[in-house]
């Protein structure tokens, strides 16, 4: 580098690049479909933009100032352009989810490894290599449109996939069983965990009365309370998740030979999930974190993956497991049925507009294809009747499936016609099926083609029942916490003394700590302990005594799944004047290799001064780019520098909490005097990594494969 002045640009970093486009290309082709025909445009003004016009395509003169009456005297009614746009404005809402109304979407495709023929008709199944176009949306339960990406929730992991044979949607989630057995209670559920209806808060938040109350009444309820109090409820990223069908489904073969089976989504980058204080700091550092870090993937190009799994099993598995398949509150564990890859999901596109494309998709659990058919489960057979009614409430006509993203990418041809906003209208004279027009006459039904249901027999009384195959509530939960290690084990049971400490009411806390006396004699001490319990609570009343006998199943466990990389994680460079530019370049590059990206914070985000005279920019000011933003971190400070950031609060903050999260920490010596004055330990543990050559760099990130350190005794 020369030792004259040079400014670095920021694209050398890594950072992902923001697509910009100028405003006249922004406009280019917008409308193109609805110009007249030849497309041609309307004459553009000076500079090559387009005129502006109303909706009715006539050029507006003035997009400033209202028609009015004298310069200072009252508006016309006549405003035809003024009134057009504020009533488009006043109509730019359509109403958001009742649940999951928070939520990313992007686009890719689905590669089928090899043919399922044995197993399904499903068309999607049938030829290795074949790629089917996807549509994915991620989203939080509980908050509404606006609230912060890392609330503890489940998150959903909605798959569109358009098929050759019509849509088939698997809307799931990053859980593999829910909170309740039937679908009658979901309305209870969601009242229970939103705002509470008096106050309207707390926002995206189950740490309250209500949810509380619920749940404590609902023992069917505690294997899911498991998984939302461990770590899978506050996952790094969606890229870092698993994602799970939930229920039991059914594969059916050309022969009408089913298969049960559960979907399982693996994600490439293996899971990782933050600390809960990480949490609740990056709500106000970065309220968009996981749609930013989605969107920064795929803009630079390092593409999410997952691949497809499936448990598949027959009716003698069925009959011979300890849980009933048809129960959504219970998993079969993967060390007793084993899941397949079959093929592998990349997102690489992102929506070009979040209204038409992510907030328009309408999934819905009854788009199966054929070969794909439903089990008895009576939630997902619940599912089944809410999805369509609540995409007519939310998109308001019946045509929602003409809308672009809702359309299938395969031919399709029915007699449906007309309603608000019809605008695939079929022509010619028949409208109704049977009809004698011939081959005019439009489409007709096919037995062979056709999606059909298996001919399965049903019998019983007619009567609101719940089978006593789902009594069991608490040994799948315990089985679950007994397969965590003892961190995970003790985010656990630090989450739910978290939010029962939030519970107003002395008695639900204590409703609550008599089912987890159920669960585990540990795990309810230890709560009772941190609520400040004076003696644990007698067990609730079970319907079934919990069976201890489960064996641990580690594929439970994030922590016993290491990924063994930093690949698709970020780096935080801490910098200031002085620094030697070659250690910041080989922290780059070595960061690089490990296919990770790099960000730098600064006192301001003007940037540096180099010891070599370099201008190095800085993403962020130390304010804004807090270390919680960031996996690892690491302190490149001079003598000087370290003593100007040991006046900054932020700075201090930036190393207290990298170490309280368990963070890899590489730092100069200047650096250290930051240490002390942030309250670290004057004994460094094996994850503070000294970087004095440029060597060290490569060490530093290799150590940061290990992606924390929870060895460290007093972090968060
Ligand atoms: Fe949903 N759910 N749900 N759900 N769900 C909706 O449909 C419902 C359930 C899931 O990104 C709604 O379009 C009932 C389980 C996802 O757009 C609604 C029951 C699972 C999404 C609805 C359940 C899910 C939804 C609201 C109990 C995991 C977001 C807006 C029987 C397997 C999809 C909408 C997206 C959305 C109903 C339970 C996943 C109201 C009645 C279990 C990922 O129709």
């Amino acid at each position: 580098m020369s030792s004259a002045k040079s400014t670095r640009a920021t694209k050398k970093s890594g950072k992902p690049q923001t697509k910009v486009r100028s405003s006249g290309a922004a406009f280019e082709g917008r409308y193109a479909e609805r110009q007249g025909a030849g497309g041609e445009t309307h004459q553009t003004v000076q500079g090559g933009q387009e005129i502006l016009t109303t909706q009715q395509g006539t050029p507006v003169s003035d997009d400033q100032n209202t028609l009015r009456q004298g310069a200072r005297g009252p508006a016309l009614i006549e405003d035809f352009h003024f009134r057009e746009k504020i009533f488009h404005f006043d109509h730019e809402r359509i109403p958001e989810r009742i649940v999951h109304a928070r939520g990313y979407g992007a686009h890719g495709f689905f590669e089928t490894y090899k043919p399922l023929t044995d197993l399904t008709r499903a068309d999607i199944f049938q030829r290795a290599g074949e790629k089917t176009p996807v549509f994915v949306r991620f989203s939080t339960v509980a908050g509404n449109k606006g609230s912060a990406d890392l609330a503890r929730d489940v998150r959903g992991f909605a798959v569109k996939f358009y098929t050759k044979e019509g849509n088939w949607d698997l809307v799931g989630n990053n859980i593999p069983v829910f909170f309740i057995q039937d679908a009658i209670k979901f309305p209870d559920l969601i009242h229970s965990v939103k705002q509470e209806p008096d106050r309207d808060f707390p926002q995206a938040a189950s740490a309250h009365d209500n949810f509380w109350d619920f749940i404590s009444l609902m023992p069917e309820s505690m294997h899911m309370i498991m998984w939302v109090m461990s770590d899978r409820a506050i996952p790094r990223g969606f890229r870092f998740m698993e994602g799970f069908g939930v229920h039991t489904f059914r594969l059916v073969n050309a022969k009408g030979r089913s298969t049960f089976v559960k979907f399982h989504w693996k994600p490439k980058l293996g899971m990782q999930s933050v600390c809960w204080n990480e949490a609740v700091k990056i709500n106000g550092a970065d309220p968009d974190f996981h749609r930013r870090d989605l969107w920064n993937a795929i803009q630079s190009g390092d593409f999410p993956e997952w691949e497809l799994r499936l448990q598949t099993f027959d009716q003698k598995f069925a009959d011979s497991f300890d849980f009933d398949v048809l129960d959504p509150t219970k998993l079969i564990p993967e060390e007793i049925l084993p899941a397949t890859p079959v093929g592998r999901m990349v997102l690489n596109r992102l929506p070009e507009n979040f209204f038409a494309e992510t907030e328009q998709v309408a999934f819905m659990t009854q788009n199966v294809v054929p070969g794909i058919d439903f089990s008895n489960d009576p939630l997902l057979q619940g599912r089944n009747f809410s999805y369509l009614d609540t995409q007519l409430k939310r998109l308001g006509s019946p045509n929602f499936a003409q809308l672009p993203i809702n359309a299938p990418k395969c031919p399709f041809h029915h007699f449906q016609q007309d309603g608000h906003m019809a605008f695939l209208n079929p022509k010619g004279r028949a409208n109704y099926e049977p009809n004698s027009w011939g081959a005019k006459g439009g489409p007709r039904e096919s037995p062979e083609h056709g999606v059909t249901s298996l001919p399965e027999e049903a019998e019983g009384p007619k009567a609101r029942l719940r089978a006593e195959s789902f009594a069991d509530h608490y040994s799948q939960a315990r089985q679950f916490f007994v397969s965590q290690t003892a961190i995970e084990q003790k985010h656990i049971a630090d989450a739910l003394v978290f939010e029962l400490s939030k519970v107003e009411r002395p008695d639900i806390r204590e409703r609550m700590v008599s089912h987890l006396v159920n669960i585990h004699p540990d795990l309810a001490n230890a709560v009772a302990k941190g609520l400040g319990l004076s003696k644990l609570p007698k067990a609730a009343n079970a319907a079934l005594a919990t069976n201890t006998k489960l064996a641990p199943s580690d594929a439970l466990s994030i922590l016993k799944n290491p990924p063994g990389s930093f690949k698709g994680r970020k780096l935080g460079v801490l910098i200031t004047d002085g620094i030697d530019e070659a250690l910041l370049v080989a922290l780059e590059e070595a960061a690089k290799k490990e296919g990770a990206t790099v960000e730098r914070i600064a006192p301001a985000v003007g940037g540096v001064t180099a010891a070599n005279g370099t201008l190095i920019p800085a993403h962020h000011k130390i304010d804004g780019g807090p270390s919680v933003l960031f996996d690892a971190v690491a302190i490149l400070a001079s003598e000087d520098g370290a003593k100007a950031l040991l006046a900054l609060s932020p700075a201090r903050d930036f190393v207290a909490d990298a170490y309280a999260h368990y963070k890899f920490i590489g730092f100069t010596a200047a650096a250290k005097s930051l240490f002390a004055k942030a309250g670290l330990p004057s004994k460094p543990d094996k994850a503070l990594v000294p970087l004095e050559k440029r060597a060290d760099a490569k060490d530093f990130l290799t150590a940061c494969r290990q992606l924390r350190f929870w060895d460290r005794p007093d972090g968060a």
